[in-house]
């Protein structure tokens, strides 16, 4: 079939609002994209704000994929809509718009009101599938997943079985993202879907309950490729070459190109692939900061944590979601489920190794109480932690919290662009959804907020007497030196090995001022947060609610 010259335009909306969120994207459309521009098609990918320009430039497409999660469903609604209106209105041909991920997936109806296509579930297969059969003009009944009208009538064909060995999936062709934010993090994954069942979570009812993997082998491959030195850049002249290289090393260590990982798995500690990774990283002296999601269990594995240490993990993200035990059953979390004081010593334990740990919270459960929602910040605090994420339980579409609360009408709130976990769209049990407002803003500002000045000073002040922080310096320096001095003379590895001493050095200083850092952005962004209309206008509907207590038992 030819391909060539059929335009496919890809948008993830940029994140509604949120006080923890990096500037990081989805795999899924890039992966998608990959997939279709290795099949010929052209292939363009945008994920922020987008400019007048830009908007007029997707009625150039034949196609727009638009990838979706709930806060962020109605951005994609509207520019789908605009997108049908300028085209009238400049009299140009409609590209056929297709959604999916994983809001369109559980509430396909919604979506059918905005787009041409919606395919629900993993769409590896399925999308190059619709593609074809819309070029070829053939029947879409029989594709996997698809959500369209057939004679006005909504048609919801079953999902397909997903692409069990992810090893013919391609990593995500993040060139293709025309603008991709500057953060200097590569994002992939070595595992899908989750073991687990937890009520408010939606990964495993959209990914399934086993568990698919990358081979190792195969994502080192990838590691490789994507921290050489991108040596088809430089000039064949010596002299602009060395300057080349010194801006090059400039830009790694201030994150223009790729500095860090974040494997975007769920539970990497679980995966077999992801260990073996770390041996095969290790065997080759790969030492770079790297970051993932994992479980507790994480505190007593030594030699993962050996391996960790010895491949530049900088940071495990932890979703802890409560200390209390009768949340943790209410929420059906079968894992995660150490003592505060255990925790307190498996969070010194990876400290001490250079190990930091973000610990994720939810709060508005049942069993849930004021106090208990400001002991987190008080915890946060006594363990050290320098970030902590709090979230309002929030009923995502899809999971066993949506299907049960909506059953008992317990949500009042049906604005999807507040499912982003800081904002009480439920009533919730012990308390009214103001006062779990409140509840939830007090302990995220009393942990992030600069009260404790006086302990950042001393933070700031021990970060530089440390000797740590010299020694990083000189290291960031001598090994800077020798790439650019010497960094033709070396073979592809030995390249590779000082590119991550570099990073990993660089890393390190940063860390140092972790603390600080974190808090600035953080008291930023809620003071952003409190001035937004939306966040002005919840509020004072929630007061309105003040008294609205679960009054029915469940
Ligand atoms: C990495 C990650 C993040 C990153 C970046 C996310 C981002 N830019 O949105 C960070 C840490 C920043 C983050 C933040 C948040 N996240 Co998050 N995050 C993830 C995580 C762990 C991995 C995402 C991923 O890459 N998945 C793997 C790829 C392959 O899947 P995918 O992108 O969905 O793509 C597949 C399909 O969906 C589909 N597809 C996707 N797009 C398209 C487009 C078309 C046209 C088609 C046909 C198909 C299709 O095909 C793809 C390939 O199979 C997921 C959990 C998970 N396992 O997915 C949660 C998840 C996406 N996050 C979630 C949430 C709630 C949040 C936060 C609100 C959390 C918070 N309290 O702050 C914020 C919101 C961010 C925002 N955008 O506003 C929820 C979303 C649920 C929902 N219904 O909305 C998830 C599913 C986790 C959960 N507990 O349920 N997150
Ligand atoms: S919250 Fe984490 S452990 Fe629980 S089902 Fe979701 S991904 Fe799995």
């Amino acid at each position: 079939m030819v391909t060539k010259n059929i335009k496919i335009y890809g948008y993830e909306p940029p994140g509604s609002f949120s006080l923890f969120v990096p500037d990081l994207n989805r795999l899924g459309l890039t992966i998608l994209g990959t997939i279709l521009s290795q099949k010929g098609y052209e292939v363009k990918l945008y994920c922020q704000r987008l400019s007048r320009k830009t908007k007029d430039e997707f009625l150039n497409a034949d196609y727009i994929l638009f990838s979706l999660i709930t806060c962020t469903a109605k951005i994609g609604y509207q520019f789908a809509d605009e997108i049908k209106h300028l085209a009238k209105k400049f009299d140009k041909k409609t590209p056929i718009l297709i959604a999916g991920g994983i809001d369109p997936t559980f509430r396909p109806e919604e979506a059918q009101e905005h787009f041409d296509f919606i395919l629900r579930g993993e769409a590896e297969e399925s999308l190059p599938q619709l593609i074809q059969a819309l070029q070829k003009n053939e029947s879409v009944d029989n594709i996997p997943g698809l959500s369209y009208l057939k004679d006005k009538r909504a048609v919801h064909n079953p999902i397909g079985k997903p692409v069990e060995n992810l090893d013919e999936i391609p990593f995500p062709d993040w060139s293709l993202m025309q603008d991709m934010p500057k953060h200097g993090v590569l994002e992939l994954q070595t595992s899908r879907g989750c073991p687990n069942h937890c009520k408010f979570c939606t990964v495993w009812k959209m990914f399934g309950n086993k568990v698919r993997y990358y081979s190792a082998t195969k994502v080192f491959d990838y590691l490789n490729r994507q921290f050489s030195a991108p040596s088809f850049l430089y000039s064949a002249n010596p002299l602009v070459k060395i300057w080349q290289k010194i801006i090059y090393n400039y830009k790694q260590l201030f994150h223009k190109t790729p500095t860090k990982i974040f494997f975007c798995d769920d539970d990497a500690n679980l995966s077999p692939s992801f260990r073996q990774l770390l041996e095969i990283m290790k065997q080759n002296g790969w030492k770079i900061p790297w970051s993932t999601q994992m479980t507790e269990h994480v505190f007593k594995d030594d030699k993962l944590i050996d391996l960790m240490t010895a491949t530049g993990c900088e940071m495990v993200y932890i979703g802890r979601e409560s200390l209390i035990k009768e949340s943790l059953a209410e929420a059906n979390k079968k894992h995660n489920r150490l003592a505060p004081e255990e925790l307190k010593e498996g969070i010194k334990k990876l400290n001490k190794k250079g190990i930091l740990v973000y610990l994720m919270f939810v709060v508005g459960f049942d069993h849930d109480t004021k106090e208990s929602i400001s002991y987190i910040a008080q915890f946060g605090r006594e363990a050290g932690l320098s970030l902590i994420q709090i979230s309002i339980l929030t009923p995502l579409p899809g999971s066993d919290d949506f299907y049960e609360m909506k059953k008992n009408n317990r949500i009042f709130d049906y604005d999807w662009r507040k499912y982003n976990g800081l904002y009480a769209v439920f009533d919730p049990k012990n308390m009214s959804a103001y006062e779990l407002q409140k509840e939830h803003f007090k302990a995220v500002w009393s942990f992030y907020s600069w009260r404790n000045r006086w302990e950042l000073f001393k933070v700031l002040v021990s970060s530089i007497l440390h000797y740590r922080f010299w020694w990083d310096l000189t290291k960031i320096s001598s090994f800077w030196s020798l790439k650019v001095l010497i960094g033709q003379f070396l073979n592809k590895k030995t390249k590779i090995w000082l590119n991550l001493r570099v990073i990993k050095a660089g890393a390190n200083l940063q860390d140092r001022f972790i603390k600080i850092f974190a808090r600035r952005l953080a008291y930023k962004k809620i003071r952003e947060w409190k001035e937004l209309k939306i966040t002005k206008d919840h509020l004072s509907v929630l007061k309105k609610r003040t008294g609205t207590y679960l009054t029915h038992n469940i």
